[in-house]
């Protein structure tokens, strides 16, 4: 196939990505696993450099701490993460009621995690690695086993190949960048790209925030044109590539007619760090998730397995407290496949989303005992019934003008958020 026309400003030949068939499964997920896994994982984030003193890092530790290359050569070497359990990943990922993963295949040390012919820095050919396993077609089969889709992000940005610096070389770095992507394509058939590093300033004048960020897009189109791309692919327009991507933070008013996803650690590290204990609490990360949703938002929740490639108890824990919360009352019908309310503004007492027919309000701050909530209504709209899910309580509702009041009979059903299903209709 040959490349869409384009130009600066133009959106390729493609379909719309708010409303395209490509995204559809994309816009219903809203929950994936963002995994962070490298040769800066052997390293669990210290280094200790020859004068004995301790650097401290995670993913960045090669350029962070300076690491010298042909030490930073020594650590993957020594890489083996023998304890990589493909199916307790995606065990994990969908029993937290994640419905994609989007593993680093490449991060900015350019080590790729499969067996790429293009170079030998990769865990097959340097590393202590069992030569014999390919651990993205294990996580491959894996999802697939559990109905998760599975994505790679690719970062643009590479320190280890010096062609990629060079005005005169780049064109070289390019070719073997494009020969990965399609490797991936070939090899596993990915449902997302997610690129990074195109904000790189190692060169001046970075040629991936315009003309070649554009023809990388369209060249993954060419690839598979089912692939949602996320936009770290340029500045050229307002929506480079499928979706947008928020980091480490839920934007309050996202951008209008853009699809978007946040993404967040667990604690404060992408990569594993043995030190960082800054662990989010299970409400704050499932009140996140609901927020999102109710903003109409995916939110990709990352983890960072260690050195064996394992990942941390303290990440699992997380991820299974907030399963449990979506499959408690069936509360996942507030997030799969919900999306903003459009008729009810956000309340400051949690969130609304919204499914078909249904109004989901999930609580983060119950009232006191007589106590009620408030809806703003943005349009006119009748309320059919208002009940919590996984109690028998009766919920009264009243209006006055725009200002809907709900009010609970009885106790919440659980710390995280409760759950109000209100059915409503569109006015006669
Ligand atoms: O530099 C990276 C960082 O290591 C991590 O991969 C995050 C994930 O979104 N992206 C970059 C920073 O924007």
């Amino acid at each position: 196939a040959s490349p869409p026309a384009s130009g600066p400003g133009t959106n390729h030949a493609i379909d719309d990505p708010l409303t395209s068939e490509r995204t559809r499964a994309w816009r219903e997920d809203r929950f994936g696993m963002f995994i962070h896994f490298g040769v800066y994982s052997h390293l669990e984030g210290e280094y200790t450099r020859p004068d004995g003193t301790v650097c401290r890092d995670a993913e960045w530790i090669k350029r962070q701490c300076r690491i010298p290359q042909a030490e930073y050569e020594r650590f993957a070497a020594e890489f083996n993460p023998a304890e990589f359990d493909a199916e307790a990943i995606a065990r994990t990922a969908k029993e937290a009621g994640q419905r994609y993963i989007v593993i680093t295949s490449k991060h900015h040390d350019g080590y790729a995690l499969w067996p790429t012919k293009v170079n030998r820095w990769n865990l097959r050919d340097h590393s202590s690695f069992d030569k014999n396993r390919d651990i993205l077609a294990e996580l491959k089969a894996a999802t697939e086993r559990h109905g998760i889709k599975l994505g790679f992000y690719y970062s643009i940005w590479d320190w280890n190949d010096p062609d990629a610096v060079h005005p005169s070389t780049f064109g070289r770095y390019k070719e073997r960048m494009y020969a990965q992507l399609k490797e991936l394509v070939d090899n596993y058939q990915p449902s997302v790209f997610w690129f990074d590093g195109e904000w790189s300033t190692d060169r001046p004048s970075n040629p991936w925030l315009t003309q070649d960020g554009e023809a990388l897009e369209a060249y993954v189109r060419t690839l598979d044109p089912k692939i949602v791309v996320n936009n770290r692919v340029g500045k050229r327009r307002l929506v480079d590539g499928d979706t947008g991507t928020p980091e480490q933070t839920i934007p309050a008013e996202p951008v209008s007619g853009q699809l978007w996803e946040s993404c967040m650690t667990l604690n404060g590290s992408w990569g594993y760090a043995k030190w960082d204990n800054r662990w989010k609490s299970p409400a704050d990360l499932t009140r996140n998730l609901i927020s999102i949703a109710g903003r109409g938002g995916n939110y990709l929740l990352n983890v960072g397995p260690d050195a064996r490639g394992r990942i941390p108890a303290e990440s699992v824990d997380r991820l299974r407290a907030m399963g449990s919360w979506l499959v408690r009352n069936r509360q996942a019908d507030a997030v799969h496949g919900a999306g903003t309310p459009g008729i009810v503004a956000e309340p400051d007492w949690g969130s609304v989303s919204r499914k078909g027919d249904t109004l989901y309000a999930s609580v983060y701050r119950w009232p006191g005992a007589g106590g009620s909530l408030t809806l703003k209504a943005l349009s006119g709209f009748d309320v059919r019934s208002a009940r919590v899910l996984g109690s028998t309580q009766r919920v009264a509702v009243s209006r006055s003008g725009d200002t809907v009041t709900l009010t609970p009979s009885g106790a919440p059903t659980n710390d995280i958020a409760t759950v109000i299903a209100i059915g409503v209709a569109p006015p006669a």
